[in-house]
């Protein structure tokens, strides 16, 4: 398989891609970050730019799984008893009106088994697909999500989701720090400001890719032609 036109390098770095050691992870494509009445809807943020990514990573996702490569879906969110969710987070989302915990239109807000919660329709996982739940913003704090990686052999890891700039972004920091190989797909993400996500893709590019690379649905599904 070719590289990946991707900035500021063609990706993966050693030219390795492949279904066996590739995985998608695309991160909380749920109601609460993208659908109406939602976390992200009732801070009064404009949902159409995280549904944006909805069309690209469809496109993406249906040719990876034809394809054979692991895909990885996560939810952000938090036990029922509210257990493992932070004071300050909490008081924080509360001081905004949109309080983690506080009933909504779509149930509790970024509680595990409520509707907000879910992953979106169009998005919806396959059975045999890991789902990680997560409490925090990155995707390896205290979840399996590098045992299940490490275990089935993925070194490169393609990121999707919402939002670009906090957990996309730093589950993309962490995963590089634990030596994965990792390309954002711009078009397959979104942040609830413009600016940020185009802030977000600009970091990754500083230093020779200091996080990896940054490229889009559009050159994944050429490389994968
Ligand atoms: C946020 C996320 N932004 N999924 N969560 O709170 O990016």
């Amino acid at each position: 398989m070719p590289h990946l036109e991707s900035d500021p390098y063609p990706w993966p770095y050693n030219g390795n891609l492949r279904p066996q050691n590739t995985a998608l992870v695309i991160i909380d494509m749920q109601t609460d970050f993208c659908g109406v009445g939602g976390y992200v809807d009732r801070m009064g943020y404009d949902l159409s730019l995280t549904r944006a990514p909805i069309e690209p990573i469809k496109a993406v996702l249906a040719r990876l799984r034809t394809l054979g490569f692991f895909i990885v879906h996560t939810r952000e969110g938090h036990r029922p008893d509210l257990s493992d969710l932070p004071a300050n987070k909490r008081w924080r989302s509360q001081r905004i009106g949109a309080g983690i915990g506080d009933p909504g239109p779509c149930g509790k807000i970024l509680v595990r088994g409520e509707p907000g919660w879910e992953i979106i329709p169009e998005l919806a996982p396959l059975a045999g697909e890991p789902v990680i739940d997560k409490p925090g913003k990155g995707s390896f704090y205290a979840t399996d999500l590098e045992l299940i990686l490490r275990k089935n052999g993925i070194e490169n890891i393609l990121l999707a989701g919402i939002t670009t700039d906090v957990c996309v972004h730093t589950t993309m920091r962490d995963a590089n720090d634990r030596g994965f190989e990792c390309a954002l797909l711009a078009d397959c993400c979104g942040a609830t400001d413009p600016g940020n996500h185009a802030a977000a893709l600009h970091m990754i590019r500083m230093q020779g890719g200091v996080f990896g690379a940054v490229s889009n649905a559009t050159a994944l599904l050429k490389a994968l032609a």
